[in-house]
């Protein structure tokens, strides 16, 4: 999602500035003088128009850091300094500003003088400003850039979408359950926490789009278990937790007892806000302990997944939170039925 944002390199915009600049052409007869004066105004404009076009990409693609999505700030904030992103992007506006002032007090003068020296001079007057304002924003440059390093690993997922979050201990099928929900092949998405990455899956509930993550190594351990880096992650994952399906695994061939299962569940509980929770216990095509849960199910054989799956929806349509997101985004579908 923000793959978009551009990698800053000044020389190379004063370069694409200065020589497209140079290029300029005009059809209108004028003197020889007025010709030349015309093409260096048209230069300062130009290359000012150019220079600040190619610093406005980056802002413009930038998450927003007032009133940005919490997911994607929180996770900005554990990958990189955003106190100091937000001061480098204001430097960066700055920048755009000063630019502009310069271009139009050295245009007001170009029109005054008529000496082609003194014109010439004024241009590369402008020229020189130009750079070392762009000289000056190189630190800020290198940490922007820096920032957005990390800022394109942030999955393209934000808080604003409904998700379904899968936890419970390794190998007792979220995966093979999520892969069951979701239409579409679950992609993995990028999570600098892991380095697997998140599986993530969509469905459809009353024709709104509804995410199904599976985050490997994150929600399958107790809490204390984590070192600092994973408590970030989980931590960033409450942002986007909309309702929790959380697998057991009863069977003889379970590597956890009951009580650290339901010891896990408490403590993801604990980690996430309020939220609706699916119990689900799989693997029941196996000899197994039946357990107090809402669902039971073989992912595997795809016994009980249907149920599973109209228990889920009825869980979404009963949230609130769900109608809220489906009267917020009814009207930006994106595939239009014509
Ligand atoms: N017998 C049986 N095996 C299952 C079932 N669901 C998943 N498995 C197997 O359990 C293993 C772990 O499944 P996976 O979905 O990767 O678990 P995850 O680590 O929680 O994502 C795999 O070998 C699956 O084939 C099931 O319902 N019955
Ligand atoms: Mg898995």
């Amino acid at each position: 999602m923000y793959k978009q944002i551009p990698i800053i390199n000044i020389d190379e915009i004063i370069n694409k500035a200065f020589s497209r600049s140079s290029n300029i052409v005009t059809r209108k007869r004028r003197s020889r003088n007025a010709t030349f004066k015309f093409k260096e105004i048209e230069k300062v404009n130009m290359s000012a128009k150019i220079i600040n076009a190619s610093l406005y990409k980056v802002l413009n693609r930038f998450p927003s850091l007032i009133d940005g999505d919490p997911f994607t700030l929180h996770m900005l904030d554990i990958l990189a300094d955003s106190a100091s992103v937000r001061k480098d992007l204001l430097a960066m506006r700055r920048a755009i500003s000063s630019i502009e002032l310069t271009r139009s007090r050295i245009e007001k003068r170009m029109h005054k003088v008529r000496d082609t020296d003194e014109i010439a001079a004024l241009r590369s007057e402008a020229y020189g400003k130009y750079s070392s304002i762009l000289r000056s924003l190189s630190q800020n440059v290198e940490n922007i850039n820096n920032a957005r390093q990390h800022i394109i690993e942030i999955p393209p997922i934000t808080t604003k979408d409904y998700t379904v979050v899968f936890a419970g201990f390794p190998n007792v099928g979220k995966t093979s359950l999520l892969s069951k929900l979701t239409s579409t092949k679950p992609a993995i998405a990028p999570y600098p926490f892991t380095t697997t990455g998140i599986n993530m899956g969509t469905f459809t509930v009353k024709y709104q789009r509804v995410y199904a993550i599976d985050t490997p190594g994150l929600l399958d351990r107790p809490f204390s278990d984590r070192n600092e880096v994973e408590r970030k992650a989980v931590s960033a994952i409450k942002y986007l937790a909309n309702v929790l399906v959380f697998i057991f695994d009863g069977s003889v061939s379970r590597g956890y007892t009951i009580e650290e299962q339901y010891s896990l569940l408490e403590d993801t509980k604990s980690r996430l806000q309020d939220v609706p929770i699916v119990l689900v216990q799989n693997k029941i095509d196996m000899e197994s302990e039946e357990l107090d849960v809402d669902c039971r199910i073989s992912a595997k054989l795809g016994t009980g997944v249907e149920e599973f799956k109209a228990y889920l929806t009825d869980v979404i349509l009963k949230d609130e939170a769900f109608e809220e997101y489906s009267e917020l985004t009814f009207e930006c579908e994106e595939e239009s039925p014509y």
